[in-house]
């Protein structure tokens, strides 16, 4: 059932210097949300390692699972059920109509355009735009909701035929693609061919110092196959021709990047700034990364000690986001049924599900003002304001949430 590639170097440079700094031992794929009928047959499960390539400073996970497998027809994440989400995305494609003056003369692309969560702000201003993304239930939903999608994996060739088509951009949005793409150079490739001489390429994607400095071990997971800084990602992107002139640092998903690449290079002071932290910091060596696998130990055995010291007591406990972070943390540090009862989810595309791994049963989020448990286990801990506001009824009867990062506490 999959094709595997073990490399033996680096995902960028093709140095064969990776060091693995930790290893989440075998687990299975986050984001393959089983049906009942699925537990007849065994669940795949695959190493999880993560090294530090030493010539180019770029963290990596080892395998590499089958993309078709990973981004299937039943790819369950819908990013349009994030409000958060959207206001991020709406400032976003507003502020660059507004500094680069796009109107209906020019194109916005995007790949790995979900369920059309972005674009939907290019069409609602007029900006004719394309989304590309091969995961076809997310697809259906963005055309269903007016945004024009191809359904099919971004390569360097399919840039060549839209380029050839007359579909070069003013604005390419890749956000939360670039760690997961397996040819990660013919990706940044195919934005150097279909980029126009003046457009710019707006990358998001988790920052791997937050990764490290806030123990964010649960964002490991197969279908993130890197972890970008920006001296790594100025290596990749410099090969290519592309030059990253802006960064912002954002503190979406518990802390991200957001580039601005284009064909010139004119970097501004921001792109200088985080790139003399990283050297001051040594993000760019091996030896920030080297107790990072201890850390998350420890993480690791005060989080199991918390939600059995709180079963001990005769309390229940329930988790909130069948998040796909959710999946490596239960499954690495073992949270299964024998400590949480049930996990609750607003994407409905989730419901009657279970976990990977543990088999927890995935509900509607009012199921936690039917049952009303003792404690929430908060797995999208990325979104816990928004969550923990919207779940205020919940709190005032007494409810908990339990925040397992950077280490666990109870608010
Ligand atoms: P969320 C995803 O990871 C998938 P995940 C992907 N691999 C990626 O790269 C990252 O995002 C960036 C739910 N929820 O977004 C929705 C509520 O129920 O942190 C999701 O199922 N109520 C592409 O899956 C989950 O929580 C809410 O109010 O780890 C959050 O998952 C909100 C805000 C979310 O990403």
């Amino acid at each position: 059932m999959t094709t595997r590639v073990t490399p033996h170097s680096c995902r960028s440079c093709g140095s064969p210097s990776l060091e693995p700094f930790l290893d989440l031992g075998t687990t299975p794929l986050a984001d393959r949300l089983l049906k009942t009928e699925q537990l007849a047959s065994p669940e795949p499960r695959y190493p999880l390692q993560v090294a530090f390539c030493r010539n180019c400073a770029l963290a990596q996970i080892l395998e590499t699972v089958d993309p078709s497998i990973l981004f299937c027809e039943d790819y369950p994440y819908y990013s349009s059920f994030s409000p958060a989400l959207l206001s991020h995305s709406r400032q976003n494609v507003e502020d660059l109509i507004r500094r680069r003056s796009l109107d209906s003369n020019c194109f916005a692309l995007e790949l790995a355009s979900n369920d059309g969560y972005l674009l939907r702000y290019y069409v609602e201003a007029g900006v004719p735009c394309l989304g590309i993304d091969p995961a076809e239930g997310p697809a259906q939903a963005a055309r269903n909701n007016g945004v024009p999608t191809l359904c099919t994996f971004f390569t360097e060739t399919l840039a060549r035929e839209l380029r050839d088509q007359g579909k070069a951009a003013d604005v390419i949005h890749a956000n939360n693609v670039l760690a997961h793409v397996a040819d990660t150079n013919g990706f940044v490739k195919g934005i150097k061919v279909l980029l126009k001489e003046s457009g710019v390429a707006v990358l998001e994607f988790p920052y791997v110092k937050d990764l490290i400095d806030h123990v964010e071990f649960d964002t490991i997971y197969h279908e993130h196959l890197c972890y970008f800084s920006v001296t790594s990602v100025d290596r990749l992107f410099r090969r290519h021709g592309l030059y990253i002139n802006d960064v912002t640092r954002l503190p979406i998903h518990g802390g991200s990047l957001r580039i601005y690449a284009e064909h010139h290079e004119n970097p501004g002071p921001s792109v200088k700034h985080l790139l003399e932290q990283e050297r001051q910091d040594r993000v760019d060596q091996l030896s920030y990364f080297s107790d990072f696998a201890e850390r998350v130990e420890s993480l690791k055995a005060s989080l199991l000690q918390l939600l059995h010291d709180i079963r001990v007591q005769g309390k229940r406990i329930a988790a909130y986001g069948a998040a796909a972070k959710g999946s490596t943390l239960i499954n690495y540090v073992g949270i299964g049924k024998e400590l949480i009862d049930f996990v609750v989810d607003r994407n409905t595309h989730k419901h009657g599900l279970l976990m990977p791994g543990q088999h927890l049963p995935i509900f509607p989020t009012e199921k936690l003002g039917d049952e009303r448990p003792d404690y929430v286990l908060l797995l999208a801990w990325n979104f816990a304001e928004e969550i923990m506001q919207q779940q205020t009824p919940y709190r005032e009867l007494g409810g908990r949430f339990i925040i397992p990062v950077p280490s666990p506490v109870i608010v």
